[in-house]
């Protein structure tokens, strides 16, 4: 690269991430297929529409890419081209969501989303959002004793406020999530079930995690978390008489966005044939093996892991521990500062604000790419320990 300065920078952010452990639970590390395509000619191609049906000439070539990332995700996740479209256009995560909104919302309609201070995300109708400014969210959450999912509690709120969508998913709930019983709900008060699987999409595609298409109307997800692919996101719609997709492709392109950034979507693709191999089927099942190992080992040293552990990748720890422990800034830059990268984050019923919360999240996705295994969380989780110890 000619770019001396640019070159340096990305050298040294290359260097940082080979010496860091990373826990950040909504990252992970490419394979250079991945890189190979996002750094492509393709990138240089205007390709507004969709395939067969685009605005500029010269778009045989990134027709194919487009259908090729289509049917890989379709495959990935085992669905009939008959039953369920996807849209692999959105730019990343909170566009697709917006995109789904746009769609299938009249300005003002209520949306039931999992409030962020228990793990939801700003998209799933928070008020600093657009989702939140232009439709009115309906907060749900876990139970204050067990801090899992409370269904009865969710099932109350649903049938009292008539939401018009449901939105299951998350960024912070490290648990299972049933999804047919979303679905009971959805079906008893008339909402469209959306469900955002943006942290847990690789896996379910490796079979770690309940997939939630059997129970779904819309899934939305990013590919760049356990998914291992590039920033990207992906919108399915399930194809019955409502024809929601329709109305969602209509919404990417030309509702809120213009042309979609080919290269990315060679590199979702790329990603896509990956996590369908039987090397990612173990990937996904190490990262949950390694994710519960780190949450039990922090519990034997005295920590308390948010609802007792995980079923996925990711760790919620309070590590304030009603003030016995440190606030979730300290523990984030004293981890940092041993090499260890973290995300301050709140818990649910959290006391303290969101700059400086009581909890941080802890996710086994990328050191698991790195070939981590439970004997290194253990060594892991006593590195943690000793840094965050209250002096
Ligand atoms: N930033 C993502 C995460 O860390 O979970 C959500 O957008």
């Amino acid at each position: 690269m000619k770019d001396s300065q640019v070159s340096k920078l990305i050298k040294a952010e290359k260097a940082r991430q080979k010496k860091a452990t990373n826990l950040i639970a909504s990252e992970n590390y490419v394979s250079k297929d991945v890189l190979e395509a996002l750094g492509s000619e393709l990138t240089n191609k205007y390709a507004e529409g969709y395939p067969g049906k685009r605005y500029y000439g010269g778009n045989s070539v990134v027709d194919k890419v487009e259908e090729l990332a289509i049917k890989r995700a379709l495959d990935l996740f085992k669905l009939s081209p008959d039953e369920w479209h996807v849209n692999t256009q959105a730019l990343s995560g909170s566009p697709a969501n917006l995109s789904v909104y746009v769609a299938l919302l009249e300005k003002g309609d209520k949306v039931m989303g999992m409030s962020l201070d228990h793990g939801g995300h700003l998209t799933h109708g928070h008020k600093v959002s657009a989702t939140g400014k232009f439709w009115t969210q309906v907060p749900y959450g876990v139970s204050k004793v067990s801090e899992i999912l409370d269904y009865d509690e969710i099932e109350s709120i649903a049938l009292r406020e008539k939401p018009k969508m449901i939105i299951a998913g998350f960024t912070a709930y490290p648990r299972e999530i049933d999804w047919n019983r979303f679905r009971e709900i959805a079906d008893a008060c008339g909402a469209i079930l959306m469900v955002d699987m943006s942290h847990i999409a690789g896996l379910v595609a490796g079979g770690a995690y309940p997939s939630p298409f059997p129970f779904a109307d819309i899934v939305t997800t990013t590919t760049h978390k356990t998914l291992r692919g590039p920033r990207g996101a992906l919108i399915f719609a399930k194809k019955d008489v409502r024809a929601l997709y329709k109305k969602i492709d209509r919404a990417v392109f030309p509702g809120l966005q213009g042309g979609p950034h080919m290269n990315q979507t060679a590199a979702i693709a790329v990603a896509l044939k990956e996590a369908a191999t039987s090397a990612f089927k173990k990937y996904a099942a190490q990262v949950v093996k390694n994710a519960q190992a780190l949450a039990k080992a922090l519990v034997d040293l005295g920590w308390r892991v948010i609802s007792g552990g995980t079923d996925s990748h990711l760790i919620l720890v309070d590590v304030w521990m009603d003030g016995k422990g440190i606030g979730g800034k300290e523990a984030s830059d004293r981890l940092e500062a041993a090499g260890i990268i973290v995300n301050k984050n709140g818990i649910p019923y959290d006391t303290r604000g969101p700059v400086d919360p009581s909890g941080i999240r802890l996710g086994t996705a990328g050191e698991t790419t790195r070939g981590k295994k439970e004997k290194d969380m253990l060594a892991l989780a006593k590195k943690i320990d000793k840094v965050l110890r209250k002096a």
